[in-house]
């Protein structure tokens, strides 16, 4: 467990250097063939998850939606698990089976990688519901995109997590676009964080460019949910540099407004007030882009010299064991008893 305070910032520093340059390998190893299906890049927005992740316990819960590499590395998966995965390797953080959009490490509670626009948001309340039923103070961080918030299935989640005052931090990466549609076309509202209101979720933006500000945004919000339970709302402001996926060429949005973001880059923003605190050398930077870019080689020589996995586990993990195995009578299952479920604390009480 890692209190806040303890999180070093040039270690977090380094994580997001690790994520950058992993990102851009997937995509260069991308273009060459070596991996298939879909694979969106987080290239830009690496405050917010870096941010997010300094600001809590190892083992609270954390869910995101597609975009989803940068999740995993950091909650702690390896690099090499992850390129694997992306190469759909037996020694995959999903076995090879789930691919970029499907990172799963239950181990580093990190429940996915979620293909679905939004359809993870009633999971993460699940896993909310989950801490508060068993009495934690476990927090879950769910992440979703700016498209996400016009889903019903977001609706719902919220209201849920609202009356049922849920251990629970929703977290917006509003990074202006849902594929190729600008949120200012899909959103009704003037600002997203406004949805929370509707609620009665406390909410608030945060610049997602700046890992301090997310990182005390999310101490903060957290610290309050684990003296008493509620659900909590972060709009973060941020920016993807690349294109949806990789065969977005991003035609929709002006060369002018990217360099614009580029010029407030969260990796050169926290290197800088590193150094000028006198916390953080060039050379010491150097370093740590030399050991990122070298993890992330290993990485994809690790990925290609794994096992694929064995064609017949392909449905092992995608359906409850036995689901399959249609040819095969089944056999009659007894009547079971109606089982009780323990009455959930009321709503008005932590
Ligand atoms: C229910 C559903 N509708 C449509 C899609 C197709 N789709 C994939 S990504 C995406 C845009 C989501 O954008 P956003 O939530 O802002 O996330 P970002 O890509 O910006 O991270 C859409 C519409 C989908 N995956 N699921
Ligand atoms: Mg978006």
């Amino acid at each position: 467990m890692h209190p806040v305070e303890q999180r070093d910032e040039v270690e977090m520093l380094s994580l997001m250097l690790l994520i950058r340059r992993f990102e851009e390998r997937a995509s260069q190893q991308y273009q060459a063939q070596k991996i298939g299906g879909f694979c969106h890049l987080y290239i830009g927005q690496e405050a917010v998850v870096t941010g997010a992740i300094a600001a809590v316990r190892n083992d609270d819960y954390i869910i995101t939606a597609y975009r989803d590499h940068a999740h995993a590395l950091a909650r702690g998966t390896s690099a090499d698990a992850c390129m694997a995965e992306l190469f759909g390797k037996k020694t995959g953080c999903s076995r090879g089976l789930g691919g970029s959009m499907h990172f799963f490490d239950k181990q580093h509670h990190m429940y996915g990688g979620h293909a679905i626009v939004a359809a993870h948001i009633p999971l993460a309340v699940g896993l909310a519901f989950a801490i508060k039923y068993r009495g934690e103070d476990r927090v879950t961080l769910c992440f979703f995109g700016d498209g996400a918030i016009n889903q019903g299935a977001f609706h719902e989640a919220l209201n849920l997590a609202a009356l049922y005052r849920l251990p629970i931090v929703f977290i917006c990466e509003n990074n202006l676009f849902a594929m190729g549609t600008s949120v200012q076309r899909s959103t009704s509202l003037r600002q997203i964080v406004d949805r929370a209101e509707g609620y009665d979720i406390p909410g608030e933006i945060v610049d997602g460019m700046n890992f301090r500000e997310v990182r005390d945004k999310v101490a903060e919000v957290v610290d309050s949910i684990r003296k008493e339970p509620h659900p909590a709302f972060l709009e973060m402001r941020t920016y993807r540099y690349r294109g949806h996926s990789m065969s977005d060429p991003a035609s929709y949005r002006t060369k002018q407004e990217l360099e614009k973001y580029r010029l407030d880059d969260p990796i050169t923003r926290l290197r800088a007030q590193l150094t000028r605190e006198g916390k953080l050398t060039n050379e010491q930077f150097d370093l740590l882009d030399k050991r990122a870019k070298e993890t992330v080689l290993a990485a994809v020589k690790f990925a290609e010299k794994s096992p694929q996995p064995p064609l017949d586990t392909l449905y092992d993990y995608t359906y409850a064991n036995g689901a399959m195995e249609q040819d095969r009578p089944r056999p009659v299952e007894p009547a079971q008893e109606r089982r009780e479920v323990a009455p959930f604390p009321s709503t008005n009480s932590p």
